[in-house]
């Protein structure tokens, strides 16, 4: 209900998701939110939105993508999201490493990897965040020094989305004496670290999963440590001192989708208020007779309306081909701030019960928001790389 399409593709992957839902998602999401383990990672439902398509959609079919334009696969998140954020986090960690490797890859790494990461034969990681290098980005530690035909890496990362159940990590790294000249992020490579071999990791990879996280709990966070770790020299992606432009190529991308996640939460949260306030009674009225309610639900709904036409704009502007990257910022900052006052507005339509996890979803909307403001570039980062490029 009051979702603008552009056309009829969007309502039919809307239609899609809804019935996929209702099986796969709906039974599982209580369960889910409660775990902190990822030998229980959600498989089941992983490999349920790989059978339905839903894994890497924008690849294109012949690497055994989706072959969807990004409109549609802002819906796709949207939609997720709006059903369950954590469960969506599953489908967009795995397009968020696979672009990459289908946009910089050797034709033969697209063909080696690409195809199963969209099957979900293999779980992919896009690691960059160290201990000392999140929102500076350019300040990694983690090195790759070349010997022989191999590389040799040695660092530490932090908060990667799958880091801890990965099988293949599109890692970022310094390589000294790499790039053209001093510039730090020209040091800066992109190398695909096949972790695991028969199951086990190969010498020199250790990981941990973070606990006690706040929400997106079916999507688990990890640690990973990396001691000598050899890959062979063709697993480079890329050119040598090219990586921090193909990170910052892929989070633009990234960000439409986040904006399409605060989206769906805000959306999720919009709905919630308007069922409670029509059958909640107070004062001998359902609640939404009152005009503070009625104000609220409408600041809500025209937030969400606002923060709708800037993912679908920007999403509309990558499909064209045309440059993204400010209106992919402006884009996350705005619906990921519209999904936070829209779930604070819920919350206090809902009273208790909103606080109360086992009487609405409110209070889960509330955790699984927060971190939208911080991933795939904070808030503040956002507002640098806009007002930036207006003042430069
Ligand atoms: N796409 C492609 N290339 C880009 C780019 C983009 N969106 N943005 C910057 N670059 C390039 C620049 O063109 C520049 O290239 P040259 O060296 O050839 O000139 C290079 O990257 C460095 O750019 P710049 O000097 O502007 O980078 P800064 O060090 O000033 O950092 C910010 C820019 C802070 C914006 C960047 O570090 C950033 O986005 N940080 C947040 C990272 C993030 O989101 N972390 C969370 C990860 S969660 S997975």
């Amino acid at each position: 209900m009051f979702r603008y399409n552009i056309d009829d593709r969007q309502q039919a992957i809307r239609d899609r998701v809804t019935a996929f839902a209702k099986t796969n998602i709906e039974p599982f999401s209580k369960e889910l939110d409660h775990r902190d383990d990822p030998d229980r990672f959600a498989m089941n439902i992983y490999q349920a939105l790989a059978k339905e398509g839903f894994t890497a959609l924008r690849m294109p079919k012949q690497y055994g993508g989706g072959g969807v334009s990004s409109i549609e696969y802002t819906t796709l998140i949207e939609e997720l999201c709006y059903n369950d954020a954590a469960v969506c986090l599953l489908d967009a960690v795995t397009e968020l490493a696979t672009y990459p490797i289908y946009t910089f890859g050797t034709e033969e790494q697209k063909r080696k990897y690409v195809p199963k990461c969209a099957s979900g034969e293999i779980l992919p990681a896009f690691v960059l965040t160290e201990p000392a290098a999140g929102s500076d980005a350019v300040n990694q530690k983690t090195t790759a020094i070349l010997e022989g035909d191999q590389w040799v890496i040695n660092g530490e990362k932090i908060f990667i989305m799958h880091g801890d159940v990965a099988d293949l990590f599109v890692l970022f790294v310094k390589v000294e004496g790499g790039g053209d000249d001093d510039k730090a992020s020209r040091k800066i490579s992109a190398i695909l670290v096949e972790a695991k071999k028969d199951g086990k990791y190969i010498p020199g990879v250790k990981t941990a999963t973070l606990k006690k996280k706040m929400g997106m709990r079916a999507a688990t966070t990890g640690r990973i440590w990396l001691e000598n770790v050899r890959v062979p020299k063709e697993n480079l992606l890329g050119e040598v001192g090219k990586g921090f432009k193909i990170a910052m190529n892929t989070l633009d991308g990234a960000r439409i989708g986040v904006a399409a996640q605060g989206l769906g939460i805000a959306q999720r949260a919009l709905q919630e208020s308007i069922d409670y306030a029509k059958k909640r009674i107070c004062f001998g009225q359902p609640i939404g007779k009152f005009q503070a309610i009625q104000w609220m639900i409408a600041d809500m709904a025209t937030q969400i309306e606002a923060a709708r036409m800037m993912a679908y704009k920007v999403s509309m502007m990558q499909d064209k081909g045309e440059k993204f990257s400010i209106e992919a910022a402006q884009a996350k900052l705005f619906a990921t701030e519209t999904a936070k006052f829209c779930v604070d507005r819920a919350m206090q339509i809902h009273g208790g019960y909103g606080y109360i996890g086992e009487f609405s979803p409110i209070e889960k909307l509330y955790r699984d928001q927060r971190i939208m403001e911080i991933y795939e570039g904070t808030s503040e980062i956002q507002r640098l790389v806009i007002s930036g490029s207006y003042l430069r």
